[in-house]
């Protein structure tokens, strides 16, 4: 069993020579990298969360974790499965209107292009009429809503608002995720479904694809 304390804490540092050296360590000793990514980078980041949470941390020190997680990631990428080229469907992702969140959406857009999608992340503070316009561009047939604060939660809900009103709900189907949300409200604002993280979020735009291809025909 490999020990991730270290790396978590390195990450909990924002130190993010560290995190590469622990990252390294975890590769060569053949851990899965998925696992490196949920339990060293983002078990680091939850650490930081509820410290953040509780006035223990503050926000340079956040984004100093943050870039150290990102530091991370970029040396696990290359390992992960399904890294080729193929394009199973393209997915627009972006954090909606209002919020600035990027890391949990940044990890679903970069474990979807490792699992074969083409992915166009659009960023944070993003507009239904961005995200609409992105859509008609790219042929996207999966939009990818992230929010993290309870306040921009009602972006979401407002971005399906627009994509009904111009006529192209039944074109693409809406996934949405970040901290607060869940299958409830995912329900509520008639998403097309919730992932509580991003491996649950590969497996749902695959199945999404799937069931689409299967009304098609
Ligand atoms: C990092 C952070 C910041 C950073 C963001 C840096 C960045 N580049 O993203 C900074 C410091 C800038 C920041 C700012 C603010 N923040 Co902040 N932040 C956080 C923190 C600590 C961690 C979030 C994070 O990155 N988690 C790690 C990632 C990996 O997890 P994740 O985002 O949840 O993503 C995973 C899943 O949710 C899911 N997922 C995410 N997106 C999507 C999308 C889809 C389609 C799917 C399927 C799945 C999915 O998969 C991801 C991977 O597993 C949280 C605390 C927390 N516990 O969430 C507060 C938190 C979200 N922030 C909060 C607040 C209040 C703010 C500020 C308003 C603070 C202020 N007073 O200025 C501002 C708002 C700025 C804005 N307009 O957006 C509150 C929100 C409270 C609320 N209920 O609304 C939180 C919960 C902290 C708290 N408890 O008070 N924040």
């Amino acid at each position: 069993m490999f020990d991730f304390t270290k790396l978590s804490n390195a990450v909990i540092e924002g130190d993010n020579e560290q995190v590469q050296v622990y990252v390294k360590e975890a590769i060569d000793a053949k851990v899965d990298p998925l696992t490196i990514i949920n339990e060293g980078l983002i078990g680091g980041m939850n650490v930081v969360g509820q410290r953040f949470k509780v006035n223990d941390m503050f926000v340079p020190e956040v984004l100093m974790s943050a870039r150290s997680m990102n530091a991370g990631i970029e040396l696990v990428k290359p390992f992960l499965a399904g890294g080729e080229m193929s394009n199973k469907g393209t997915v627009i992702i972006g954090t909606v209107k209002g919020d600035l969140h990027d890391i949990g959406k940044s990890l679903v857009g970069m474990m979807l292009e490792c699992s074969g999608f083409k992915v166009i992340d659009l960023g944070v503070d993003i507009s239904p009429e961005e995200f609409m316009a992105a859509i008609k561009e790219n042929d996207g047939k999966i939009l990818a809503l992230s929010a993290l604060l309870t306040t921009t939660m009602l972006s979401m809900k407002s971005t399906i608002d627009v994509c009904v009103e111009q006529g192209m709900r039944d074109k693409v189907k809406v996934i949405i995720g970040g901290a607060p949300i869940s299958q409830e409200f995912s329900d509520q604002i008639g998403a097309d479904g919730y992932a509580g993280d991003a491996a649950a979020a590969v497996e749902l735009v695959t199945k999404l694809l799937k069931d689409n291809e299967m009304v098609a025909r």
